[in-house]
């Protein structure tokens, strides 16, 4: 986690100043396409939120899992219930109520979607 975390802000610094450096350099065209990629880099690697929790419940009409999830460092959350979405139910076929997960989870429109979930066991 904490090397992820480390990984990210380097590589991150890394685009700033390749961007800025560039930015100084070219024409205001390629400096924006640069900003894009470094803001799309950022998207990918900071909203993608893991974490572990126990299945409530499931609703694979409204595609919605009830999770109690222990804190979650990178949104800053205590531990909580709450639900998640989930947009492909491919995702969740071998998760039973009860079961002890992890899961990692993207902030969309509002909504909180799981990207990944498997069973601890
Ligand atoms: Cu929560």
């Amino acid at each position: 986690m904490k090397r992820n975390v480390m990984y990210f802000i380097s590589n991150f610094c890394a685009v700033l100043v390749v961007t800025g450096f560039i930015t100084m350099q070219q024409t205001e065209a390629s400096s924006i396409l640069l900003a894009d990629a470094a803001a799309v880099a950022q998207k990918e690697t900071i909203l993608s939120h893991e974490g572990s929790a126990t299945v409530k419940t499931i609703d694979m009409e409204k595609g919605v899992v009830k999770l109690a999830h222990g804190p979650v460092a990178s949104l800053k959350w205590p531990a909580m219930t709450m639900n998640f979405k989930f947009i492909d139910s491919a995702l969740i076929q071998g998760i039973k109520v009860d079961d002890a997960v992890t899961f990692t989870f993207i902030k969309s429109n509002g909504d909180y979607v799981i990207t990944h979930i498997k069973s601890s066991q």
